[in-house]
């Protein structure tokens, strides 16, 4: 393999990251989808489908390089919110986790002089960069608009189910 075991290492723990993302946004769009929340529920089932293509990345990626790529298991994931806007608070905090695991990746490479693996890291990072903002600008949402008031949840679905469609 021409990839460092350090480095594998943290690139399989990267593909079972996404992977998980990607089941934990398909509960939360199951979850918005039952409570009546339909176009933010559909954002959410596309950002899932979002974090399987990530996953797939990465794991093609440990093969193409030689590696051994470890399919992940399924973890335990969160199926029930105490409200909309919890879902948009995890949200931010997975995104910022993964972030984190981002950067470890990126880290490892230099350690080990894997500029290849550095450089394909990169689409993560611009990517990462790009769902913090947008899990920033969901929660911003709830600050504008009073999830109790008349019409706010209405409102809220629509808007949240918007962000990032002009980019
Ligand atoms: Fe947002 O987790 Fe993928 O990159």
């Amino acid at each position: 393999s021409s990839l460092h075991e350090g480095v594998e290492k943290l690139l399989n723990l990267q593909s079972k990251i996404e992977s998980d993302a990607s089941t934990k946004y398909l509960a939360m769009a199951a979850w918005l989808d039952r409570n009546g929340f339909e176009e933010t529920a559909a954002y959410m089932y596309k950002q899932s489908e979002e974090e399987r293509e990530h996953f797939l990345k990465v794991f093609k990626y440990i093969t193409e390089m030689g590696g051994i790529a470890i399919t992940p298991e399924v973890s335990q994931v969160q199926q029930e919110f105490d409200s909309f806007r919890e879902v948009f608070e995890i949200a931010l905090q997975n995104e910022i986790a993964v972030t984190n695991t981002v950067n470890k990746v990126i880290a490892k490479c230099r350690l080990e002089n894997d500029y290849a693996t550095e450089e394909f890291m990169m689409w993560y990072v611009k990517e990462q960069r790009e769902e913090e903002k947008n899990a920033r600008r969901a929660l911003e949402l709830f600050d504008l608009i009073d999830e109790d008031s008349a019409c706010g949840k209405f409102e809220l679905d629509k808007q949240i189910a918007k962000i990032g469609s002009n980019e």
